[in-house]
């Protein structure tokens, strides 16, 4: 039997700015975000708003009702993804692809996502569309992980968007249930 309940909970995880929201706005047909303008002169240089509790939105994916969680981004509002982690089925893990210090930057939050538990994932190397973004390939080689996992990703693009989260939906669907989680 499939490990869900006739849904699915899906964390879409990542660094600061990295294009959670995005992702979630993109995909859902139905949505809630959590956005404020951002205050840290240095964030704020990056964009103006910035999610402080999280991303919510609903989608339906070959007839499963998907629910999506996208996480702050903020290090100081990281206490949530354990939190928002509750129960999911598995995550999207976003990468900020647009430059190589991104990528470095993103390792110990993969490292922090993995030790929630041993749950199915993929990784997606987001703004693909930036000049010189980095390639899935040498990011799963940063990360140290089977390059079969991580996609390429373009968050505003609704059909490379949804392609992604299907590739996850159909990774959950296809793992059986034998999640270990600290919860
Ligand atoms: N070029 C490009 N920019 C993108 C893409 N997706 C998101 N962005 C931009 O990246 C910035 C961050 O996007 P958000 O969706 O706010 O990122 P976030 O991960 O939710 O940010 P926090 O919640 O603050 O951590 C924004 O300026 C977006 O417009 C993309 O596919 N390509
Ligand atoms: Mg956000």
């Amino acid at each position: 039997m499939l490990g869900h309940q006739g849904y699915l909970k899906i964390l879409v995880s990542g660094a600061y700015a990295s294009g959670k929201t995005t992702f979630v706005k993109t995909v859902s047909e139905t949505i809630l975000t959590t956005e404020v303008p951002v205050t840290s002169p240095g964030e704020q240089k990056v964009k103006e708003y910035t999610t402080v509790a999280f991303d919510y939105g609903k989608v339906t994916v070959d007839g499963m009702p998907v629910y999506l969680f996208g996480t702050p981004g903020q290090t100081r509002l990281q206490f949530m993804w354990r939190v928002l982690s509750y129960g999911m089925h598995g995550y999207i893990f976003l990468v900020d692809g647009s430059n190589m210090m991104e990528v470095y930057r993103a390792k110990p939050l993969y490292l922090y996502m993995k030790s929630l538990g041993n749950y199915p994932h993929i990784i997606a190397v987001n703004k693909q569309d930036v000049k010189g973004a980095v390639p899935p390939r040498q990011v799963a080689q940063i990360l140290s992980v089977s390059p079969e996992i991580v996609y390429p990703l373009v968050a505003r693009d609704k059909i490379v968007a949804l392609g992604v989260l299907k590739q996850l939906v159909n990774l959950i669907v296809t793992t059986k249930p034998s999640i270990k989680t600290d919860h």
